[in-house]
């Protein structure tokens, strides 16, 4: 009689819990009305939609994500994209702050686990799989549990190289000398860290993804939430106890394979926490030969942005020709005459003829109006350039008009008016 097979190792039930409450100060005006896993990116995505396609590429389906600060359009994303969606199915559930446990919200990424234990009560998963929702990348987290469960540790942390002048906005993780797999000490955003033993220039950061076995996790979230002193955050209280208890592992990133993936952008992670950081995330995306491949439809980043017709590249009314190069242009978008190069133009953005429009990103539904220039520009949601206005072309004047300006470029929130 044949038998079948059995697997290697028995398959081990994963909850993936999408942190996706954080606040994004440093990335004003854009989050001064949603949350930043929901700021757009790389025109028809929101950022929040990198983690969750990650997570599902890789196999896992039990999905919460737990959102707070300013959640509207985070729920409403979620909940059309990934609970509403045939294709994706219905195994997405948004879990806005609750007050189950006591009369306030969350107080840090680690008390938003505790307040939502029942979810791990409920599911009863062996491993879950922690990830934040501000980050564009891919990663097969399945390589991180396998990893996970041969090495025994209770909590294993994602690491990738940072410069060291950056190390103040990450956890740097030092590891044991002869087992570069165990973490020997974790600090959350140090001052003055010392530099790898092999590139003083750079740290092991934190990636703010974390595989916990479901009891350690439990158990861990729960001491902490009667610690004095403590700020309930996982990578200030969280992961660190586990270091100080030897049950901290470290997964690096580099090692982390997704199908599709080219030389050119594997192991490409970018933190878009600054207005700097995202408009440069961006130029990655325009650039000919992109760092960050948005076309590999092995591991696709999924999203929706309701019902829009084609792009349309036109003449403008004078019978000037259109022209864009490295130009990322959405559904919806129309250029009639204009000029786009290095720019995202997300959906529903017009540019009318004679205007430029370059080194810039464009939310929905913004209007460029004729003769216009927008230069070096981040404009939010719905801002109409009038016609022969000038933006990013004198860095004064843009202050003085009341613009952001800032590392280079100049900003405007959603709907705001010349
Ligand atoms: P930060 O990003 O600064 O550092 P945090 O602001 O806590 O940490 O955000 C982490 C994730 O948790 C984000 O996805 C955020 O949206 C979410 N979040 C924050 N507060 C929350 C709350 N109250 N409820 C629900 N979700 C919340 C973290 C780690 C560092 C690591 C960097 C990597 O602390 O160690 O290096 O991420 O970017």
């Amino acid at each position: 009689m044949s038998t079948i097979p059995r697997p290697a190792r028995p398959r081990k039930k994963v909850l993936a819990i999408v942190l996706a409450g954080g606040e994004g100060k440093r990335l004003m005006p854009l989050t001064a009305d949603r949350a930043k896993p929901a700021v757009p990116f790389a025109g028809i995505y929101r950022l929040i939609d990198y983690a969750l396609s990650n997570v599902v590429n890789s196999g896992y389906l039990q999905i919460v994500v737990l959102t707070q600060y300013k959640s509207h359009s985070l729920d409403r994303h979620v909940t059309q994209t990934w609970r509403m969606s045939t294709m994706l199915g219905n195994y997405v559930t948004p879990v806005p702050a609750q007050q189950r446990v006591g009369k306030h919200w969350y107080l840090g990424s680690g008390d938003a686990i505790f307040q939502s234990l029942n979810l791990i009560k409920d599911e009863k998963p062996d491993i879950v799989v922690v990830v934040g929702a501000d980050h564009v990348y891919r990663m097969d987290f399945s390589q991180m549990v396998a990893q996970h469960i041969d090495s025994g540790a209770a909590c294993t942390v994602a690491a990738i190289r940072q410069p060291i002048g950056l190390a103040d906005q990450f956890g740097v993780i030092d590891v044991v000398p002869d087992d570069p797999s165990r973490i020997r000490e974790f600090l959350e955003k140090p001052k003055d860290p010392a530099g790898l033993p092999d590139s003083p220039g750079e740290v092991l950061a934190s990636m703010g993804n974390y595989v916990f076995d479901a009891d350690a996790l439990v158990e861990a979230v729960t001491r902490d939430a009667s610690t004095d002193g403590s700020k309930h955050d996982m990578g200030g209280d969280i992961v660190p106890a586990f270091v100080r208890r030897d049950q901290a592992g470290v997964y690096d990133y580099q090692d982390n394979v997704v199908p599709g993936a080219t030389e050119r952008d594997r192991g490409y992670w970018r933190d878009v926490g600054t207005l700097g950081s995202y408009y440069a995330a961006h130029m990655d995306v325009v650039s000919p030969l992109p760092v960050f491949n948005l076309y590999n439809f092995d591991w696709p980043i999924y999203t929706s942005y309701g019902p829009q017709p084609p792009v349309k590249i036109v003449q403008g009314a004078d019978g000037t020709p259109a022209r864009t190069d490295e130009a990322v242009l959405s559904p919806g978008v129309v250029v009639s005459g204009g000029t786009v190069t290095r720019s995202v133009l997300s959906p529903a953005v017009r540019v009318l003829g004679g205007a430029q429009v370059d080194g810039s990103v464009l939310l929905n539904g913004v209007h460029v109006g004729e003769g216009a220039v927008v230069r070096n520009a981040i404009l939010d949601k719905n801002v109409v350039v009038p016609p022969g206005a000038r933006i990013g072309v004198d860095p004064e004047e843009d202050a003085a008009r009341g613009f952001v300006v800032e590392d280079g470029l100049t900003v405007l929130g959603k709907d705001q008016a010349f």
